[in-house]
């Protein structure tokens, strides 16, 4: 089967070898090292040879022959030749070295196929890597056209050099070297969600994409919802204010209110004294979201800031007692203030006199106070006539003071109405009540003067009255003196009325 230097099995036509151990490539005495590929014990080196030949990768052999040519000899196959690898060939006293012409030695395969020497035509053959064929393994193989693939239905086969890929015909999914799986984009990150306001969901194939709750849209573009104008918030209806903000909106209660903007209430700034009330002289009152300053009765300001009582010193002085009543209304207490008449063409004079308050919607300004134990101070005509006088008679401060007296307001206050009472009655019930505006505006001393010099009696008029008044009597006027013309009608008036400078006899 095979000759001294030749060796060859015919198998098929490029799995024959032939393979020769030329004399010019064999050195006594040397050996070939760093490249065996197998260590064998033979009994001679034509066994050894052909141990080459049947190693499809030998090329050379190292054969040991012993001191003594002993029964067993060692052989080394290596997989390339001396002719190559020149420096490892060493002097080795025991070996020889037999060496083939190596066809692979200028490494013919291409594409990283295997070279096996002493087959074919070309004296070599070439064990190609997959995907390769071809004499040198040159020619790629496209499995593609050969339909050697495994890219099943639902991907396609691209070739490529040495190999070929297979892309999945949905673009949701991707080949994972076996089958066609879905990309989770949204783990990826190669969805189409909107960055910030929106959940992507993976889906098989595809995704999906949802405003995050706040937000309004399709899912790749998200608006932020104004909870606020769209009033779909749940701050306190009436009592905070809502603001919008990025995928929700924020409460804040209004001031005047505590809460955490859902639910407010009321601060009750009276009991927890944060107010700005002034410290005297008010009340605070609290209100839903505020407060309310209000001066004590008888305290004139805004509440914040309450100064001292309308007509309690002669600096601040009412023009009448209907003044202070308008003033306080309800809480007008009857009792002792500053007036000031407002008289045209009279000095302008300030004076203590009694206001009544007890009226609900009038005050009184006690003009006169009048009795039966009278008999110098009420209307005393001594040369000092008393419609010309200014100053007081008797006490005007202090009605309490049990005296006759005439306020000054008798003829410097202007009025609607007027009012005598008597001064042992503390109820001040009027005596005589005028009830109809018959003073026009105008004070009662004005109102006298107006009908002329009447002191020197210059314009005097013959039995009858040159002006008159409506009037009512009350209280104990049937017991005082001076009023029995209540009871009585004349030819100058009625029994309901007051006459101004009548002449009788
Ligand atoms: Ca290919
Ligand atoms: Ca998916
Ligand atoms: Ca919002
Ligand atoms: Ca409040």
């Amino acid at each position: 089967m095979f000759a001294e230097h030749v060796a060859s099995i015919r198998v098929a036509s490029d799995q024959c070898r032939i393979l020769a151990f030329p004399a010019t490539l064999s050195f006594a005495g040397e050996r070939l090292i760093n490249h065996t590929i197998a260590n064998i014990s033979v009994i001679d080196r034509d066994t050894c040879k052909y141990c080459c030949y049947l190693n499809y990768n030998c090329v050379s052999v190292n054969f040991y022959f012993g001191e003594n040519e002993a029964e067993a000899h060692n052989c080394e196959l290596n997989n390339s030749t001396a002719k190559e690898y020149d420096e490892d060939l060493v002097k080795e006293a025991n070996y020889v070295y037999y060496g083939t012409k190596n066809f692979c030695a200028q490494s013919p395969c291409k594409n990283s196929g295997t070279c096996q020497s002493g087959f074919t035509r070309k004296q070599y053959r070439c064990l190609c890597a997959s995907g390769f064929t071809g004499h040198d393994c040159e020619i790629d193989i496209d499995e593609c056209v050969l339909n050697s693939h495994d890219s099943g239905e639902d991907a396609s086969c691209i070739n490529t050099e040495g190999s070929y890929n297979c892309f999945c015909n949905n673009p949701g999914f991707r080949w994972d070297g076996r089958e066609c799986k879905d990309i989770d984009e949204c783990l990826s990150n190669a969805h189409t969600c909107s960055k910030h306001s929106a959940t992507c969901t993976n889906t098989e194939g595809s995704f999906n994409c949802s405003c995050n709750p706040g937000f309004t849209g399709d899912g790749h573009n998200c608006q932020d919802i104004d909870e606020c104008a769209k009033n779909i918030h749940n701050c306190s209806k009436n009592n905070a204010t809502c603001f919008n903000s990025m995928g929700s909106f924020n409460c804040s209660c209004n001031a005047g209110f505590r809460g955490d903007g859902y639910n407010c209430s009321d601060i009750d700034e009276c009991a927890e004294n944060i107010h700005n009330c002034s410290k005297n002289n008010t009340t605070c009152t609290n209100s839903k979201g505020s407060f309310n300053c209000f001066c004590n009765p008888g305290f004139r300001g805004d509440g914040y800031n309450c100064t001292v009582r309308l007509a309690s010193i002669p600096e601040m002085p009412a023009e009448s007692c209907g003044e202070i009543k308008a003033s306080e209304q309800a809480m007008a207490a009857s009792g002792k203030y500053w007036l000031e008449p407002r008289e045209k063409n009279v000095k302008s004079k300030k004076f203590l006199g009694y206001c009544d308050m007890v009226s609900l919607d009038q005050a009184w300004t006690l003009l006169a106070r009048f009795s039966n134990s009278d008999t110098k101070n009420w209307m005393i005509d001594s040369g000092y006539w008393w419609y010309d006088s200014t100053e007081a008679a008797g006490d005007t401060a202090d009605p309490s003071y049990n005296a006759d007296m005439i306020s000054p307001a008798f003829w410097l206050i202007s009025g609607s109405e007027l009012k005598i009472t008597r001064s042992d009655d503390s109820r001040h019930t009027p005596l005589l009540q005028k009830t109809a505006n018959c003073l026009s505006g105008l004070t009662f001393r004005s109102k006298i003067t107006s009908y002329g010099d009447f002191r020197n009696g210059s314009v005097w008029s013959d039995k009858k009255c040159l002006g008159k008044c409506k009037v009512r009597y009350g209280g104990q006027y049937l017991t005082t003196e001076g009023f029995g013309q209540a009871s009585c009608s004349g030819d100058l008036q009625a029994a309901d009325e007051v006459g101004f400078w009548c002449d009788w006899d």
